[in-house]
């Protein structure tokens, strides 16, 4: 049976209740929690009208109960890559087969969480929202998209829907929606709704010389501040552009840097705004469909129809690229109207309090490269490379993620692979497990370019093979010789093993590229358990779709 976390599931039997209210119901599709954490409060939030309501993860949810809801509540995520979270992909086809019903009886809106510097910008809210109505369902009140600092849009939606399920209930009390609650054992006062200043205490480049890559090795102080966090969590932090880029924005649009300008954090100097506020790389989809209305520019307007065109004219632009490609006379006023508002990156958490204590660690993939004739870098990642220092501050918050979680019992077996970054969870959950007397074996899967420039917190894994922390790693070199060797060929050619411990009740873990690292080992995965089993693929399909709807089969890729 799915879990549902900590979470009493209603069973929507409850008749000593006589409410006079159609019962509410509640459905997620969460990718890292969020949408859980939303829809539990939205949950609790209907009961506190006295009106009932269930609530269900898209998994557990028996679709023949469709006939018999009156008012849906949909909360869910996107991937990052327009998929929907594992979750939700059940109930998503079940609705978009020929086997789904027609829904006159049901109102309903979507709540949608997503991340709009992505092409398909909260695509699985959008799709629910389509087909529902399709399938003959009416809008209560209409769908939000939220982006990845969703507290806000989120409260509003909440409270609209609110107000519309007890205003077609015939009443019509006001309804105000609270803050939306943060990690409920995290008693800090600090939250993404207010936002802790950390002080760097260590950074430390951990390619060595000659290396292809830039990957830093950060330490946060977190003390005083009562932040919680647990291993499989992720650390939001903002960062800012480039003096340089600012520079050349306010040059190219021939605006003065001291002029003052409204932002949605008060009045600052166009300059200031431009370095903190506002995101000028990479260009965004909406920024340029703000420049697009702006201009009148008809070449821009045929970009934005065509989702492949798109793809490529944003792939390596940034906003100072587009305004020297497209000239014209912004108002400082309009400039940031079409900008987008500075979004926290989000960072697998490295560490694990139990041994660092008030600190943080993160593994920080340095993002360079060269494009359209200019030297560009990653908004956030050059701002901790580049932009601070030892001593410095930046802007923090914790990124509750409850489905990448070590198993509750710490003798359960664990699989771990994550190349590149991807490995960081990996040295939280060490760290976690280290303190423990009674473990249970683990094995990692790491990868990256070169062995002597890039083997990531090598010097630890070494030694938590030693102490017995971590039972055993197999690692791939990509780049040490002719033929490519990556993560998932290392578990291929573990395949018997790895199918004994999966037998045993191992948890697998995936964290890093989502794109193809993340697909590849899905398949390696489904590979090995149907040679090993002597199954078909189909059958292998199904045994990693029971992995997953135990948890046993976790993800954390981006
Ligand atoms: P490459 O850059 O040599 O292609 C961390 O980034 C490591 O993941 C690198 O060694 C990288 O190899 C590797 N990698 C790239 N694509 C991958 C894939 N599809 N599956 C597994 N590893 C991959």
């Amino acid at each position: 049976k799915p879990s549902t976390g900590n979470l009493p599931l209603d069973s929507g039997h409850n008749t000593k209740n006589e409410l006079k209210h159609e019962k509410v119901h509640i459905l997620f599709g969460s990718h890292t929690g969020n949408s859980e954490s939303l829809a539990i409060d939205l949950h609790s939030k209907v009961k506190d009208l006295g009106i009932d309501a269930v609530i269900s993860d898209m998994a557990s949810f028996k679709t023949r109960e469709l006939k018999g809801i009156k008012k849906l509540a949909i909360i869910v995520s996107t991937h990052g890559l327009g998929e929907p979270p594992v979750q939700a992909e059940d109930f998503y086809r079940y609705l978009h087969s020929n086997k789904a019903p027609n829904l006159a009886h049901l109102q309903f809106s979507v709540l949608s969480l997503g991340d709009s510097s992505y092409i398909d910008f909260c695509q699985t809210g959008k799709d629910f929202d389509t087909v529902l109505e399709k399938l003959g369902a009416q809008r209560i009140v209409p769908r939000e998209d939220c982006d990845v600092d969703y507290a806000e849009q989120a409260e509003a939606w909440q409270s609209t829907f609110l107000s519309a399920v007890v205003q077609t209930n015939g009443q019509t009390s006001p309804v105000k929606a609270e803050n939306i609650p943060d990690n409920p054992a995290n008693k800090s006062q600090y939250s993404r709704n207010n936002l802790f200043e950390a002080t760097i205490l260590e950074k430390i480049n951990l390619n060595g010389q000659g290396s292809s890559k830039e990957t830093v090795h950060l330490e946060l102080d977190l003390e005083g501040s009562g932040i919680k966090y647990e291993p499989g969590d992720a650390l939001g932090v903002y960062g800012s552009n480039s003096h340089e880029l600012v520079e050349s924005v306010l040059h190219t649009t021939k605006l003065a840097g001291e002029k003052e300008v409204e932002t949605y954090e008060g009045t600052k100097t166009l300059h200031d705004a431009l370095t903190y506020n506002y995101e000028l790389t990479p260009l965004s989809r909406n920024t340029l469909s703000g420049y697009a209305e702006l201009t009148d520019n008809k070449g821009l307007k045929k970009i934005l129809e065509d989702k492949i065109a798109l793809q490529e004219y944003l792939s390596g632009r940034d906003f100072l690229d587009l305004i020297n490609e497209v000239p014209y006379e912004l108002t400082s006023d309009e400039l940031i109207s079409i900008l987008r508002k500075n979004t926290p990156r989000m960072y697998s958490i490295a560490s694990a309090q139990d041994v660092v204590d008030e600190e943080v660690h993160l593994l920080v993939s340095v993002v360079r490269y060269s494009a359209l004739g200019r030297n560009k870098e990653g908004h956030c990642s050059s701002t901790l490379a580049d932009r601070l220092d030892i001593g410095d501050k930046v802007k923090v918050f914790v990124d509750r993620n409850t489905r990448f979680k070590l198993p509750k019992n710490p003798e359960v077996p664990i699989i771990m692979v994550g190349p590149g970054t991807g490995v960081a969870p990996f040295r939280a959950f060490m760290q976690q497990r280290e303190v423990l007397d009674k473990k249970g074996p683990s094995w990692l899967f790491f990868g990256d370019r070169n062995f002597t420039t890039d083997f990531l917190y090598q010097t630890e894994w070494q030694q938590y093979l030693k102490e017995g922390v971590l039972t055993k790693a197999d690692v791939a070199f990509s780049r040490d010789q002719d033929q490519k060797h990556y993560v998932q060929h290392r578990m291929l050619e573990n395949g018997k093993e790895l199918y004994e411990w999966l037998e045993k009740g191992a948890h697998f873990y995936v964290c890093g590229d989502a794109k193809k690292m993340a697909k590849d080992v899905d398949v390696a995965l489904k590979q090995i358990i149907q040679q090993q089993g002597g199954i078909t693929i189909e059958k292998a399909e199904e045994y990693v779709k029971n992995l997953q709807i135990a948890n046993r089969y976790q993800a954390d890729i981006y």
